[in-house]
């Protein structure tokens, strides 16, 4: 069976599935997208991503073409046509071609592209043993100069963190904000856990509000664990009983290390464990 991507309002072979090289995705990196799971042929928390591209669509003054309903027909058509049970969709919506030069005047027909795919998750190991961080120089982008809460095409921030994160041998890399304070991981948010409260940075902090962030301190609340969103520095993450990551394609996942120092008691703990359970049951529909 040949991959099917839908773009320009219907669902092509994957080889014809093209944009043209004007166009400002490509040129800008203007545009937005969405990473999206699917568990057991479910597309998981769709509404959630689709209002978050609206949302997203709205702060770059982008007009999406197509309704919320008929986005949302898109996706699942697209996982059906791939016959993916579980998988990955990639929604990107692109300002359009136009002529060079950055006014979104010049644009027209804004393109949208889905793609049902496999997704590259963590090493299996490391839901055992939790993942070392370190932080990296590179800090998140200033929210006055490119909001961090637009999921954006525009992702060099991240990948220059991600960078510094690869070279000294981390799967991820923590980000901080222009005042110095934790932000958020280049593809997930981060918690830590203290004295039985689970604490996360506040969206305004600068940090892409992440669809599973919002899952797991909803999860968090109905296991009776007091949620904070508050200021964080690294001196937080040193000193936290527990320490993990949230994303689309992390799940949850325990870290273990900031920097050399260990956190807690190096291991995944308890409330960790009990969360990453509860969310991989959501993810099962139960
Ligand atoms: N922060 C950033 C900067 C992200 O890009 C998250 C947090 C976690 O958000 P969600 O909504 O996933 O819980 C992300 C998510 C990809 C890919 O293909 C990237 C993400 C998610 C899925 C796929 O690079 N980033």
């Amino acid at each position: 069976m040949s991959r099917k991507v839908y773009v320009a309002g219907k669902l092509v072979p994957a080889e014809q599935a093209t944009v043209s090289v004007f166009d400002h995705g490509l040129l800008y990196g203007d545009g937005i997208f969405e990473g999206i799971r699917v568990y057991g042929g479910r597309v998981f928390l769709l509404k959630e991503h689709i209002d978050r591209l609206y949302e997203s669509a709205l702060a770059i003054r982008l007009q999406i073409p197509i309704s919320h309903s008929e986005m949302t027909q898109a996706v699942e058509d697209t996982v059906k046509a791939n016959e993916i049970a579980d998988g990955y969709v990639r929604l990107v919506v692109t300002r359009g071609s136009g002529s060079l030069g950055l006014d979104i005047r010049r644009t027209s027909n804004p393109q949208v592209i889905v793609i049902a795919d496999t997704i590259s998750l963590y090493p299996p190991e490391l839901y055992q043993t939790g993942m070392r961080l370190v932080t990296a120089a590179t800090i998140r982008n200033h929210p006055g100069a490119l909001s961090p809460r637009i999921k954006s095409l525009n992702y060099l921030n991240n990948i220059m963190a991600k960078i510094e994160g690869t070279d000294a041998g981390t799967v991820e890399a923590l980000m901080l904000n222009h005042n110095g304070e934790v932000a958020e991981c280049t593809g997930d948010n981060i918690f830590i856990v203290k004295r039985g409260v689970l604490k996360t940075p506040q969206p305004d902090a600068g940090i892409l509000e992440g669809i599973t962030r919002n899952a797991v301190m909803k999860l968090a609340v109905e296991a009776g664990i007091t949620v904070q969103e508050c200021v964080m520095t690294r001196h937080d993450i040193f000193t936290a009983d527990e320490c993990f990551l949230t994303g689309t394609a992390a799940e949850v996942i325990a870290v273990t290390s900031l920097d050399g120092r260990q956190i807690g008691t190096g291991k995944p703990g308890p409330v960790t464990n009990n969360l990453l359970e509860r969310f991989r049951k959501l993810t099962r529909g139960e």
